[in-house]
C-alpha cells in the first residue's frame, strides 16, 4: 500500500491477514490508539455530530506518488454519521462519483486546511485521491500530506427508553 496509516480514538483501521477492519489496539504493538485530540472532537462537534463523539480518527500519509484508488467507506455501523476529513500539507486532487461505481465523477483540489464532509446522500459515494502535488505546502516536515477522517463506526448505543421498551 502506498499510504502510510495510522489512527486515533478508540477504534483504527487495520489490515492483516484476516483483511480490513476496525480494531481497538495496533496490529503490532497490542496497544490502544492515542486519545483522540480534543481539537478534532471539537471540529466533529460542530460539522458533523454534536450528539455522539466520533469513535475512530483515520490518519493516512502521503509521500511521493502516494495515492488512494476509488472507495466507499462502508464498514461503520451507522451511515445516518457523516465521515468528516481534515487536510494537512500538500494539496491533492480527490475524486467523488456518486454510489455507483460506474457513475461519473469530478475532481475538486483539497489544500491544507480544508475539510470536506461525506454526508447524506455522498455518504456512501466512491471517491479517492488521484495525486498530489509535491511540494505545494511547507507544512508537513520532509513534505507530504496528511489526511484526517474522522468517523463513528460502532453502532449507536440503544437509549435508556429503547431497552426499557423492549
Ligand atoms: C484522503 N479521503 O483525502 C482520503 N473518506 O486522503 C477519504 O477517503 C475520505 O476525504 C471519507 C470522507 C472524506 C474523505
Ligand atoms: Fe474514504
Amino acid at each position: 500500500m502506498s499510504v502510510e496509516m495510522t489512527s486515533f480514538g478508540q477504534l483504527g483501521w487495520i489490515t492483516d491477514e484476516r483483511g480490513y477492519r476496525y480494531s481497538a489496539v495496533h496490529p503490532r504493538t497490542g496497544r490502544a490508539w492515542p486519545p483522540m485530540p480534543q481539537s478534532l472532537l471539537d471540529l466533529w462537534m460542530e460539522l458533523a455530530d454534536s450528539s455522539m463523539p466520533p469513535d475512530a480518527c483515520l490518519v493516512n500519509l502521503y509521500r511521493g506518488d502516494a495515492r488512494m484508488g476509488l472507495h466507499q467507506d462502508r464498514d461503520e455501523a451507522d451511515f445516518a454519521f457523516p465521515v468528516l476529513s481534515v487536510s494537512l500539507g500538500d494539496t491533492a486532487i480527490f475524486r467523488i462519483g456518486g454510489v455507483d461505481r460506474r457513475s461519473p465523477t469530478a475532481s475538486i483540489r483539497l489544500a491544507s486546511g480544508d475539510v470536506c464532509a461525506l454526508s447524506g446522500e455522498a455518504r456512501l459515494a466512491f471517491h479517492g485521491i488521484d495525486r498530489v502535488l509535491e511540494g505545494s505546502s511547507r507544512l508537513i516536515p520532509g513534505g507530504g500530506r496528511i489526511n484526517l477522517t474522522l468517523r463513528r463506526a460502532a453502532p449507536r448505543p440503544a437509549t435508556a427508553c429503547a431497552a426499557a421498551c423492549d
